[in-house]
């Protein structure tokens, strides 16, 4: 092909939640695909993070899977995609024959299109099962909890342009958008602190966005360094702090006693839970100064808007729908929801987190969060299927895990990698290896799961394929694909519908994404209003009921989308993590992310752009504990917790907090779900993966660096 048949084509970056647009340019030869900057995209307007920048390293690698994969005597061979269907197929029905549909699982990815999970969901309950989930389960599952019981909406309250416009203060608790969301940061957030926003950061680690703000060097923002699985204490310190004052005094608008009345219940409750509720020992728990804490609930209250931010910090608890739940309860007794700069926004995680939640993997709800069980809206959509669909709840991506070898037997996995992302991997990699009975993974690298696989599907890039992915404000945007560098490859969606289409003979015959998308909006009230034309170059937010439709920025500006339409308060109490520090493991060990890397690492261990800055794990260790242990900075230790041991490279900072540890699930050579714990939020379901007992232990040979990739 030469230069000027040379195709360019404007998608979304396939990292994080925030949506990025970005130009992909097509090479003459495979491995030259090039970046571009899309100076007037919607979301971003030519801005970049250095994961955009670099994702289109990845596209050709030569890792990439190429051909089918069918394991025979414990060895992979090259197979025809004719082979692997048959494989599929007789297995999956073998399974439902032997044992019943639940005993396959599902799950959808986050990394896929809309059109893609709308069919692998729609695959699930045909073969009869409601077991189909994505990561979200191990992400926001317990936010989205909370936000859809308590406002309407399992989704950000606001979105990012009216927050840099009007919020006046950011309460980032457990959330590191500097790193994990770095063009909202940038783009957005830091705008509206530029002029003038004050910055509240609650979280056990100082990291790029405490740098990116400054919030250490000044006295308007504040770093509230709490001990990891002690947010709700922190959060009921400075409730009680605001409800303290505004006894003392009631005009000053401490709380918004209007919108308390007219829009929401549960206030008496929140009062009773708090009434003897112990300021100073609550503080003590948290390691903050009381006075600290007061100082930031004073900063909240006074502000004219204030928005709160909520990651993983607060989320992956086994009392995670309960943390975000006391941050809902924070914004609606000041009346800081329904208007622009205000709410409770989780920035969602992967590129389609969001979609693939909206339509409908998970195994509670059917596309657009109508709920399984309910069911007027089960049959409407069992109208439109033309099947019947289980009207009970199925399980959990944990839960599935946990089941094999129990209920469980067969499990089809779409871009995810469990072996590396779910809690006390040595025993989920026990599970698979010798209870599974089939396991197909459809990746585009060869994943630490695939390798327990008894197929492997090679599955198209994101920048070879077209299709919808839904960002964190609720934006659907279209994405566009160059032509394919690998031949035998297949885009997910041709791969669903033809296993779909052999299992079943019909309802899995579509041409294009966009045959999909025309009936998935059908069944999703949401999106009913969208099409592939009306979407164009912006995107549309949803909800979008009817074409025409702007869809919002921001949600409840009159009433919450409860039964009631009231905002619902709940007072709770702290619970702590179910594993606390003992004599044998004296250390919290909590886990987050870095900005280079990306998750289990499948992508960016394989870019020399992000592999570069850290080819290896490291854990963070406080300088007192440092000594205690007599480690000194760059010394490799062996981490370990009940359940299993890494060995990394200690860095000695001030960054983590004193009798805590801090490491990151990016690497496959020393995995930090070795280490934690699989319990989970009893509701949400969600693991504790912010919170376990660990101990180090020092005087360790140095392990290998994973190579880099140049
Ligand atoms: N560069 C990059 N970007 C990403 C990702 C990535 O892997 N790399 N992943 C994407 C995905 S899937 C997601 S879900 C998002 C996640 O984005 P974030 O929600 O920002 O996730 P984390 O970095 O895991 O954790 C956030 C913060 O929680 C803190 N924390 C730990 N324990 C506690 C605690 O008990 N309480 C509080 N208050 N804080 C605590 C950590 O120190 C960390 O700073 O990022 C997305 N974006
Ligand atoms: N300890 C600890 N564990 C954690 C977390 C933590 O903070 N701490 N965070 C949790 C969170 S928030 C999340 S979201 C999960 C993430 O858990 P996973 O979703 O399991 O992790 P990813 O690495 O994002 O896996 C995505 C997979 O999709 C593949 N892929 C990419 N593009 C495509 C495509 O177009 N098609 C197909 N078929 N596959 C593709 C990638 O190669 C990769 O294997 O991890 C969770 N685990
Ligand atoms: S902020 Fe997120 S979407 Fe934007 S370029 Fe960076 S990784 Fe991609
Ligand atoms: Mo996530």
């Amino acid at each position: 092909m030469s230069s000027q048949d040379q195709r360019q084509v404007k998608t979304i970056c396939p990292y994080c939640g925030v949506g990025c647009g970005i130009k992909v340019l097509e090479g003459d030869e495979p491995g030259e695909m090039r970046f571009m900057p899309w100076a007037d995209a919607p979301v971003n307007e030519g801005s970049i993070c250095i994961k955009g920048g670099a994702a289109t390293q990845v596209v050709d690698h030569e890792d990439r899977l190429t051909d089918p994969l069918i394991k025979e005597d414990g060895e992979f061979r090259e197979a025809t995609w004719e082979e692997a269907y048959d494989l599929i197929v007789d297995e999956m029905e073998r399974i439902r024959e032997e044992y019943e549909p639940d005993a396959m699982g599902f799950f959808g990815s986050s990394k896929t299109m809309n059109e893609e999970n709308y069919l692998l969901q729609k695959l699930a309950r045909r073969y009869g099962t409601n077991n189909v989930d994505n990561c979200t389960r191990m992400c926001h599952a317990s936010t989205v909890w909370a936000l859809r019981t308590s406002l309407g909406a399992g989704a950000m309250t606001n979105s990012m342009a009216d927050l840099e416009e009007a919020a006046d203060i950011f309460w980032i608790q457990g959330a590191n958008p500097g790193e994990q969301h770095p063009i909202a940061n940038s783009q957005y957030f830091r705008q509206a602190v530029l002029e003038g926003a004050t910055v509240i950061q609650v979280d056990p680690h100082a990291n790029k966005t405490t740098k990116s703000f400054q919030i250490d060097e000044t006295d308007r923002h504040m770093h509230l360094q709490l001990k990891p699985g002690t947010d709700i204490p922190l959060l009921n310190v400075v409730i009680k702090t605001i409800l303290e004052r505004h006894e003392e005094d009631p005009d000053a608008g401490w709380i918004d006693e209007d919108f308390i009345e007219e829009r929401t219940e549960g206030f008496e409750h929140l009062k009773e839970t708090l009434a003897d509720f112990d300021k100073e020992a609550a503080a003590e728990e948290c390691g903050v100064p009381l006075e600290d804490i007061e100082l930031a609930a004073e900063k909240y209250a006074m502000a004219n808007n204030a928005a709160i931010f909520t990651g993983m910090g607060m989320s992956q608890h086994t009392c995670g729908v309960d943390n975000v739940q006391n941050e809902i309860n924070l914004a609606l007794i000041t009346g800081n929801v329904g208007r622009p700069g205000t709410g409770v926004n989780p920035l969602r995680g992967q590129n389609n987190v969001q979609g693939t939640c909206d339509v409908g993997a998970m195994p509670n709800v059917l596309p657009g969060y109508q709920l399984v069980d309910d069911d007027e809206a089960r049959e409407s959509v069992e109208e439109e299927w033309g099947f019947e669909v289980p009207p009970e709840p199925g399980l959990t991506n944990v839960e599935i895990s946990n089941a094999i070898g129990d209920s469980v037997h067969g499990l089809y996995v779409m871009g995810e990698n469990p072996v590396m992302s779910e809690p006390d991997a040595n025993e989920a990699i026990e599970r698979i290896e010798n209870e599974l009975e089939f396991l197909c993974v459809q990746d585009i690298f060869m994943t630490e799961t695939a390798e327990y696989a008894d197929v492997v599907l090679p599955a198209t890039t994101w920048a070879e394929r077209g299709g919808t992915v839904t960002n964190t404000d609720r934006r659907v945007q279209r994405m566009r694909g160059v032509h394919k560098g690998h031949e035998n490859t297949k885009h997910d969606l041709e791969i669903i519908c033809e296993v779909g289409t052999r299992l079943f003979g019909e309802g899995f015959d579509f041409d294009d994404a966009e045959e999909v998308f025309e009936e998935l909006r059908q069944v999703c009230p949401i999106m009913y209003g969208m099409t592939y034309d009306s979407l164009g170059e912006e995107g549309l937010h949803w909800p979008c009921y009817e074409p025409g439709d702007e869809g919002d920025q921001f949600l409840y500006e009159e009433s919450f989308d409860t039964e009631n339409g009231l905002g619902q308060i709940e007072g709770v109490r702290h619970q702590p993590p179910k594993e606390v520090p003992d004599e044998e493991y004296p250390l919290v060990l909590t886990t987050a992310r870095l900005e280079e890397h990306y998750n289990t690492g499948t992508m960016s261990r394989r870019s020399p752009t992000l592999s570069r800055q850290h080819p290896e794990n490291f854990v963070d260790v406080h300088p007192n504990d440092a000594a205690r242990y007599g480690i000194e900075d760059g010394d490799y230790v062996k981490v370990k917790s009940r359940r299993g041991e890494i060995t990394v490279k200690a860095q000695v900072t001030e960054a983590i907090k004193e009798g805590v540890i801090w490491t990151t699930p990016h690497f496959a050579a020393a995995s930090a779900n070795v280490l934690t714990n699989n319990v989970l939020d009893e509701r949400a379901k969600i693991p504790e993966d912010k919170a376990a007992a660990a101990e180090i232990e020092v005087g360790v040979e140095p392990t290998q660096a994973e190579p880099a990739d140049d």
